[in-house]
C-alpha cells in the first residue's frame, strides 16, 4: 500500500525508541487536523468571496443615494409592474414637465448658481461681462422704470412708426436691412448660414420662409383659425397701445398687418411638401434672386447681415422655396405702392414680438397671454411662463455661449465622465451592428451599406473640444456694449452673436460645429457631418453618472443613444425607402407594431391613434432591444455588477426601471404636435415587446406586458 498514508503507520517495533515515536504520531495528527481546518477555512473564505463578487453589491456612493431618492419620489411600488410599469416607475411624478424638461431646468438652475455666485470663479473680462449682462436682465426694477422708452428709441432709428410717432417717409429697403442686420428680425423671409447641400457641406447663406407668431393656417380648422386671428389681433392692438398709439389707428394697422401675414401663409407650400423641405431647394446667385424677387434689395440686405463676409452679386445662395419668394416679392411691391405705412407697421409689430424678452412686464404679459390662448386653441397643454431667472439664463447663454459652456463643463462634466459615456456609446454601437446582421427584412447590399455608415459615424460626447479647454473658450466680447438700457445691451448681444457666427463660418474647421450649447438636454444627428452629438446636459443624473450601476446607465442614457442611432436609418422604414429589402416582412413587422401599440389604452380609457407616431415607436422599440443586448453583453464579460441599495431590484430589473424613468412625465401633458407616443405607451410598447422584461419581473402569460405575440422589427 504504497500510499503516503502508509508512512504514517508506526514504524516497525524495535527499530526506533517508542517514546519519540508516540510523540511524533500525536504531533502529526495535530498537524493534519490544523491543515485540514485551514484548508476548510480558506476555501470557505474563497467561496464567500466568489459568491459576493457574483451577486450585485449595493452602490453606496452619494450619486446612488440621490438616485434612490429620485426613484422613491417618482415610483409607486404598490402598482403591479406586469400590468402598469409606467405607474410603477412614474406613478407619483408630478408637474407638467417631462423628465427631459426637468433635467433641462435643473441644468439651467446650475448655470443660475454659477451666474449668481461668481465669487468662486476667476473672472476674466469676458466672464465679467456675462455676469453683468445677467444682472441687468434680473434688474427688473430698472427695466420697468425705463418702460417703453428704449423701444420707442429703437423705432425712431428705424424711421419711426406712423401710429405712434412722427413718420419719416419710408425707405423700405433701409428698414429691412436694419431689421435683419441690427435687430435680428426677419419679417418676410429668414436667412442664416447652414451647410451646403452637397459635400463638403461648407457653410452657405440659406433663405427660407420666415417664422410666424401664429400657427400656420394649413394646420388649423377654419373656425380655429378665425379664433387664432382674433387673439392675434388683440395682441397687436395691445402692443400699439403700449407704444402710445391712437386706438383707432392702431386697430387699422393691426388689421392690415394680419392681412399681410395671412397672404404670406397662402404662398407657403402645401404641408406634405414642407415636411420634405430639407430635400427641396434651389441654388441661385444673388443676381438671379434679384430678378425673380425684385422687391427686395437682396445684395445690400444680405451683405449687411453677413458682414464681415464679403459677397458679390454672383454669390450662390440656397433657396428653400423660390415660389414663396416670388409671390412674397409681388406682395411687397403691391403694398409699397398702395400702403407704404402698413408695410412699415407690419415690420415693427413683428420686431416688438422678437424683442419682447428685453421689454418691460406689460409687453411680456401681452405675449404670455397670446401664447396661452394659442396653446389652448391648438389643444396643446398649457405651459407656465418661465421664471425670470430662467429667461435671463437663456439670454445670457445665447449671447455668451462660449463662456457659459466652459463654466458649465468645469462644474458638471469631467474627462472621466466623458470617457465613461464614450464606453457606453461604443457598447451600444457594437450591439447595434450585431443586430444589423440579424435583421430578417434587410437585404445584403443595404445591410453592408448600413454597417459602413455606422462604422464611419463620428460621435461627440459632452462638449465641443474648445469648451473642454477653458483657455480656448476665453472670449473678450469687445463688441458687446452694455447699457444704457437692458434693451440696448440685448441688441448689442444680438449683433455680437451674429458677427461671431459669421466669423466662425469663415474659418475653416475640421470639427463639427455644435448646434446646441453643451448644457442642453438634446441629442441630435447631423446628416451633413455624419455625426451624433450627446451634450453634457444629457449625460447627467438621473440619466447618467459614471458611478451608477451599469444597469442604470444602459437603461437610460444607453437607450437614448440607441434611439439616436436608429434615427439615422429611419429612411429605410418609410414607404419605398428600401426597394431591395424584403418589403413584405418589413410591412408585416410594422403592422404588427401598430397592433401591439393599439392594445394599450390610455388612462381614462382614451384610445390613441398611433399612425403618426409609428416611426418614433419603431425607434423606441429598437432602442430598448439594443440597449438591453448591449447590457447583457457587458454582464457576460465584466464582473462586479452593482445595484441600487434598498430598492429590491435585481440588476436586470433595474435596467428596465431606469429605462422607464427617462419617460416619466405628467400623463395629461400629451402634445398633439408630438411625433412620439404618450409616455405610458413609450414605456409599455417597448417593454411588452421584450421577453426578458416578462422573465425578470415574473409576469404571468397573458399579462398586459407579457403578450403572446411579439414583433420582429429590429
Ligand atoms: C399607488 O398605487 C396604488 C395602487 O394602484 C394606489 O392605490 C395608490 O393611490 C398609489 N399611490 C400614490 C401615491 O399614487
Ligand atoms: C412731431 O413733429 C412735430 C413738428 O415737426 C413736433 O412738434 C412733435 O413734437 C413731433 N412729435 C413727436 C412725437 O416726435
Ligand atoms: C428695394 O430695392 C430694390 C433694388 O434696388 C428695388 O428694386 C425695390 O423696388 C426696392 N423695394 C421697395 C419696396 O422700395
Ligand atoms: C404665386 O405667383 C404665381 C405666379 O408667379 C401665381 O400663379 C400664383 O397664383 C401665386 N400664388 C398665390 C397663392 O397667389
Ligand atoms: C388613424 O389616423 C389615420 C390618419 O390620420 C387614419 O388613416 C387611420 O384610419 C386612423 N386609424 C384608426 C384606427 O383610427
Ligand atoms: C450640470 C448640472 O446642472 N447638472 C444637473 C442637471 O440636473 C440633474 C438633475 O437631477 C442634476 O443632478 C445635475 O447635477
Amino acid at each position: 500500500m504504497g500510499t503516503l498514508w502508509s508512512q504514517e503507520r508506526p514504524p516497525e517495533e524495535g527499530q526506533q525508541p517508542p517514546e519519540p515515536s508516540r510523540w511524533w504520531t500525536a504531533a502529526r495528527r495535530l498537524l493534519t487536523a490544523v491543515l485540514l481546518l485551514g484548508l476548510f477555512l480558506g476555501s470557505s473564505v474563497l467561496l464567500v468571496y466568489i459568491l459576493r463578487s457574483c451577486g450585485p453589491r449595493p452602490c453606496e456612493v452619494p450619486a446612488c443615494w440621490h438616485l434612490l431618492d429620485h426613484y422613491l419620489a417618482s415610483g409607486n411600488s404598490s402598482v403591479a409592474p406586469c400590468t402598469d410599469f409606467f405607474s410603477f416607475a412614474c406613478g407619483k411624478a408630478e408637474g407638467a414637465s417631462s423628465s427631459f424638461q426637468a433635467l433641462a431646468e435643473e441644468n439651467k438652475s446650475r448655470l443660475r448658481g454659477i451666474l449668481e455666485a461668481p465669487g468662486s470663479w476667476h473672472l476674466g473680462f469676458g466672464e465679467e461681462k456675462a455676469f453683468q449682462f445677467y444682472n441687468s436682465c434680473m434688474d427688473t426694477g430698472a427695466i420697468e422704470a425705463a418702460g417703453a422708452g428704449p423701444l420707442r428709441q429703437v423705432i425712431e432709428e428705424l424711421g419711426g412708426w406712423p401710429i405712434s410717432s412722427n413718420w419719416t417717409s419710408l425707405d423700405f429697403n433701409r428698414t429691412l436691412r436694419l431689421l435683419m442686420s441690427q435687430y435680428g428680425h426677419f419679417p418676410f423671409f429668414r436667412t442664416y448660414l447652414g451647410p451646403h447641400p452637397t459635400p463638403p457641406h461648407m457653410p452657405v447663406i440659406q433663405i427660407d420662409q420666415p417664422e410666424f407668431d401664429i400657427p400656420l393656417k394649413q394646420e388649423q380648422e377654419q373656425k380655429t383659425y378665425a379664433q387664432i386671428l382674433r387673439e392675434y389681433l388683440t395682441y397687436l392692438n395691445q402692443l400699439g397701445i403700449l407704444l402710445g398709439g391712437d386706438p383707432s389707428k392702431v386697430q387699422e394697422h393691426a388689421y392690415l398687418s394680419i392681412s399681410i401675414t395671412s397672404r404670406l401663409f397662402q404662398f407657403l407650400r402645401p404641408l406634405g411638401q414642407q415636411r420634405a423641405q430639407g430635400h427641396l431647394f434651389q441654388i441661385v446667385t444673388i443676381d438671379q434672386l434679384q430678378e425673380v424677387a425684385p422687391a427686395i434689395d437682396w445684395f445690400s440686405c444680405l451683405q449687411a447681415t453677413f458682414t464681415p463676409m464679403s459677397l458679390s452679386p454672383s454669390q450662390a445662395v440656397v433657396v428653400h422655396d423660390l415660389d414663396y419668394l416670388k409671390n412674397m416679392s409681388q406682395l411687397v411691391e403691391e403694398e409699397a405702392l398702395r400702403h407704404r405705412d402698413f408695410l412699415q407697421s407690419h415690420m415693427i409689430f413683428g420686431l416688438v414680438g422678437t424683442l419682447s424678452p428685453a421689454l418691460d412686464s406689460e409687453f411680456q404679459k401681452a405675449r404670455q397671454e397670446l401664447i396661452r390662448q394659442l396653446r389652448k386653441l391648438t389643444e396643446r397643454p398649457p405651459m407656465p411662463a418661465p421664471p425670470r431667472w430662467m429667461t435671463c439664463v437663456e439670454e445670457t447663454g445665447a449671447f455668451f455661449e462660449p463662456t457659459l459652456a466652459a463654466l458649465f463643463i468645469h462644474e458638471a462634466f469631467s474627462l472621466s465622465t466623458q470617457s465613461a459615456a464614450m464606453d457606453l456609446f461604443t457598447a451600444i454601437k457594437d450591439a447595434f451592428v450585431a443586430r444589423l446582421r440579424r435583421l430578417p427584412w434587410l437585404d445584403e447590399e443595404t445591410r453592408r451599406k448600413a454597417q459602413d455608415r455606422v462604422t464611419q459615424l463620428q460621435v461627440k460626447m459632452g462638449a465641443p473640444e474648445w469648451a473642454m479647454e477653458p483657455a480656448l473658450a476665453r472670449q473678450e466680447y469687445d463688441d458687446v456694449h452694455l447699457g444704457p438700457s437692458f434693451l440696448q445691451s440685448f441688441l448689442s448681444g444680438v449683433r455680437s452673436r451674429r458677427a461671431r457666427t459669421v466669423q466662425r463660418s469663415l474659418q475653416p474647421s475640421a470639427h463639427h460645429r455644435w448646434q446646441v450649447p453643451p448644457w442642453e438636454v438634446r441629442a441630435y444627428y447631423s446628416d451633413s457631418d455624419h455625426v451624433v452629438v450627446f451634450p453634457a446636459g444629457l449625460l447627467q443624473p438621473p440619466f447618467f453618472h459614471p458611478a451608477y450601476p451599469r444597469a442604470v446607465n444602459f437603461g437610460a442614457a444607453g437607450s437614448i443613444m440607441a434611439h439616436e442611432l436608429l434615427h439615422i436609418f429611419h429612411q429605410l422604414l418609410r414607404p419605398g425607402g428600401c426597394p431591395a429589402c424584403d418589403t413584405r416582412a418589413l410591412q408585416g413587422a410594422l403592422l404588427c407594431l401598430e397592433h401591439l401599440y393599439a392594445a394599450f389604452s390610455l388612462p381614462g380609457g382614451a384610445s390613441f391613434n398611433g399612425s403618426h407616431t409609428l416611426l418614433e415607436n419603431t425607434a423606441d422599440v429598437g432602442a430598448l432591444a439594443i440597449a438591453l443586448q448591449a447590457y447583457n453583453r457587458r454582464l457576460l464579460w465584466h464582473r462586479g455588477e452593482t445595484t441600487m441599495p434598498n430598492l429590491g431590484l435585481s440588476p436586470q430589473q433595474l435596467f428596465f426601471r431606469s429605462y422607464a424613468q427617462v419617460m416619466c412625465r405628467e400623463l395629461s401633458a400629451q402634445d398633439s404636435q408630438d411625433t412620439h407616443s404618450p409616455p405610458a405607451l413609450r414605456v409599455h410598447g417597448p417593454l411588452s415587446n421584450t421577453p426578458a422584461f416578462a422573465r425578470h419581473f415574473h409576469c404571468p402569460h397573458g399579462a398586459l406586458l407579457n403578450p403572446s405575440r411579439r414583433c420582429q422589427l429590429w
